[in-house]
Formats: C-alpha cells, structure tokens, sequence
C-alpha cells in the first residue's frame, strides 16, 4: 500500500514539553499516529532532537522546524512510496539528512515518520503492531511471542526527581512471574505498599518524571532498605519472585573523572570505589541488572564491572551504547557490558534500531525495549518489545498515564495472544 502523505504538528510530551506527531496517510486513507519521546539524561552521542531554540516559544523547546522538515522536506520524498518498505524508507530520511547525528532534519522529525510508517505497514497488512513488527526481525516469523519482563521503576531520582536520590532509577523485576497479568499486579501492589511506608515516615508521597516515589531519602542505599520493606510488606519473597534493576544514570554524577554521590557526601570516588559499592549491595541485595553504572566514556570502568560481576549481573549499556552499532561493537571489544538498553530516539530510525538489537543478540548480549523519561500517551514500547522478541521492557512505574498506557497495552496484548503468549525467562536471575 503506497504512502498518500505524512502530516506532522507539535503536540505536548508527558513534561509538558513539545514535541511531534506525525500522521502516514496511506492511498486508501489508512492513518497511523506515532509521537516522539524525549529524554532528561542524555547521553552524548545521541542522536540530535532538533529544539527550534526561540526563547519566546516553550522557553526555546518549540519543534516547529522539526515538524517543517516533516511535512516541506520528508513528505514530498516519501508519498508514492510501498509504506511497507521500512528500510527504504529510513534510508532515503538518512540520505535527505545526511549527518552523522541527524542535525540536519532532526532526529525527532525522522523518528516520528519512521515509527508513523511503522504503524501504517502494520495496519495495510492487517496486522497487529507488534506482530508487523516481528515480520522485520525474524527470517522465519513464528505465531508465539515472548512477552518481555518489565523493569518497574518505583523510586525515581536524580535527573527525574530532584531532591530524592543522586541515582536515577531503583527498579523492581517481577522475575517470577508467569506472565504479564500477574507481573503488573505484583508490581502495583509493591508500589503501593512502597507509597504507605513512604507515607509513614512523614516524608511527600509525590511522583517523579516516570511515576516512581521520589522522597528526601537521606542515602543512596535508603532507597534499596524502602524497596525490600515494600515487597515483603506486599507478600513476595525478594530475589525469587522479584529482584532489583539499578539505573544510577551515573554520567550525571561523573566530573573531573571521578564520581560524586552528594546524598552519601562521598565525593571523588574512582570507578574502582563505584564497582566496590555496586558488590556491596549485590551481596546485600536481589540486584540482579545494572544499567549506566559508569559514566558514558568510562569503558574501563565498565569493564572492571563486568569482571567483578563474572557475567552473574545483567550489565547495561544506555548513554554508553545509545542504540548505536557502532558503539555496541566498541562494547563488544572492550567487554564493557552484557545488554544494550534499545531507545529509538536515540539513534532515530527503527532500521538502525533493529540492526542494533541484531547485532548485540549476535553476540549474546540481552536487549531491553525502553522508554523515555518524557513520554507521550501513545503506547510504542510494548508492541516493539513483543514485536522484537528480546524478552525485557523498562517502561516507568504504576502511576502517570503515558507509563500505565504501556503496561495496559502489554495486557492486552497478552490476552490477544492466549497461550500463544509465553513470558521471557531472565537468564540473571539467582
Ligand atoms: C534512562 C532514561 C529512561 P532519560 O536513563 O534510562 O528511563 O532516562 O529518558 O531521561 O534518558
Ligand atoms: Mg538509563
């Protein structure tokens, strides 16, 4: 089916910031909307978000040129076209572009087109999202779908949250659970107890960016205490049924090459002392997945992470990889990590962040679909993390509707499929 046009206009994100929708109308008039998200810790090498910077508009956050390049620059190149030719598509936006970091049209202006046709091809094949998206990945597609184990991030911090925790993210794994169902109900339900010990302590039950308490915690540990309290409170036993993922996001806490963890007036720790903290609470704690737990250049760092875990702790690479090829092969060379967090707008077409998971899968790294901090109410991640197969998710908390949207869309999804349906195993699992 042939691409009749593509709109985009600016809408808001979760933050309350502007960002893109672009509309793919197809010749039959089949439309599909897709939205682009935004992130609050970026890493260096992302792929550039095109702001228009006009002080008098969103305080310089508008994306109106953005959403010029789509509708005067990309429309015109891509009506006429199969919508169902997704690496066409996305090669002939990268052409247009033309920079290494997409500067030119903005990486967001390419994305929301890219994720639009996406959505269109899926729906001129009458296809769900995510099954359209599993005739990409696999040479031979199968009728069974591995519903992919979320990373729940209930207690936000630095970037996300100001005033709670220097880390960013301190996640819960429902790891045991046998399917998505009940893992969203382990998951609220540990939450909300996490909100009532919040609440006894005197201390604001208020949310951060991606729906996690974030309270005044007087350490970076106190947090880890508050989790473990919070899951027994709610009946699971920690570390069987449910384990911790970690995102301290620590290329925020790195400066002049050493780490400053404020909360615990530790100041000047070298990547030894970050490693030497992290064992501690391995030995302490379920922690079984540590995302960015070094800063984005610190691939020595990352490595003594890897030998010190010995391959027993999911090791993740975001601001370090930023979906890139290329950086996951640097990865590879170095050992510096055994996962690759997968956010599209980091690199800003979905052909780059296929070849991405591809890659890293080649090399038996594990791979988690993931959200932005500033998001938007149109659920993508969870018919992409099904749609790819790579079996994690890591898309906020149980509160704010733009997270809970993609915990409701990998519900029905599940039950759409029945026993077509078969949850992930986690191979970092105690
Ligand atoms: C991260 C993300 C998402 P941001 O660091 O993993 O949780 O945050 O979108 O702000 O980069
Ligand atoms: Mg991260």
């Amino acid at each position: 089916m042939k691409i009749k046009t593509i709109r985009a206009h600016e809408l808001l994100d979760s933050r309350g910031n502007p960002t893109l929708e672009a509309v793919a109308i197809l010749e039959n008039d089949i439309s599909a909307a897709a939205m682009v998200p935004s992130g609050a810790s970026t890493g260096q090498h992302e792929a550039l978000e095109l702001r228009d910077g006009d002080p008098n508009r969103y305080l310089g956050r508008g994306v109106l040129r953005a959403v010029e390049h789509v509708n005067v620059e990309i429309a015109p190149v891509l009506a006429g076209m199969d919508v169902t030719d997704q690496r066409e598509i996305d090669q002939i936006m990268l052409d247009l572009d033309g920079t290494p970091n997409k500067s030119k049209l903005g990486a967001n202006a390419i994305l929301a087109v890219s994720i639009a046709c996406l959505k269109a091809g899926a729906a001129a094949n009458h296809l769900p999202f995510y099954a359209y998206v599993s005739t990409l990945c696999d040479p031979e597609p199968t009728d069974k779908f591995t519903m992919p184990i979320p990373m729940m991030n209930v207690l936000n911090g630095g970037k996300h949250a100001k005033g709670s925790a220097d880390f960013q993210e301190y996640m819960i794994m429902p790891t045991g659970a046998p399917s998505i169902v009940e893992a969203v109900r382990w998951g609220a339900e540990i939450f909300h107890n996490l909100g009532k010990i919040i609440q006894e302590k005197g201390w604001p039950t208020t949310v951060g960016d991606e729906g996690g308490y974030a309270p005044p915690v007087r350490s970076n540990e106190q947090p880890l205490e508050l989790i473990m309290a919070a899951m027994e409170k709610a009946g699971y036993r920690p570390g069987e049924q449910v384990s911790i993922a970690l995102d301290p996001a620590a290329t925020e806490l790195h400066m002049n090459d050493t780490y400053h963890l404020e909360k615990d007036g530790r100041k000047d720790l070298t990547y030894e002392e970050m490693v030497d903290l992290y064992e501690a609470w391995i030995r302490k704690y379920p922690i079984v997945s540590i995302e960015d737990g070094l800063a984005e250049e610190d691939w020595d760092g990352f490595n003594h992470l890897m030998e010190e875990t010995e391959g027993h702790v999911q090791i993740v690479g975001d601001d370090l990889f930023v979906t890139n090829a290329q950086r996951v092969q640097i990865g590879i060379w170095e050992n510096a990590a055994n996962s690759v967090l997968i956010k599209v707008n980091q690199i800003g077409t979905i052909t780059e962040a296929l070849k991405t998971i591809k890659l890293a899968r080649e090399h038996g790294m594990t791979c988690i679909i993931s959200h932005r901090s500033g998001e938007t109410e149109l659920p993508f991640e969870a018919d992409f993390a099904v749609g790819t197969h790579v079996g994690q998710i890591k898309i906020g908390s149980l509160s704010r509707s733009e997270r809970v949207a993609e915990y409701n869309q990998l519900m029905r999804i599940e039950r759409e499929l029945g026993d077509r349906a078969q949850m992930a195993t986690f191979r970092f699992a105690r």
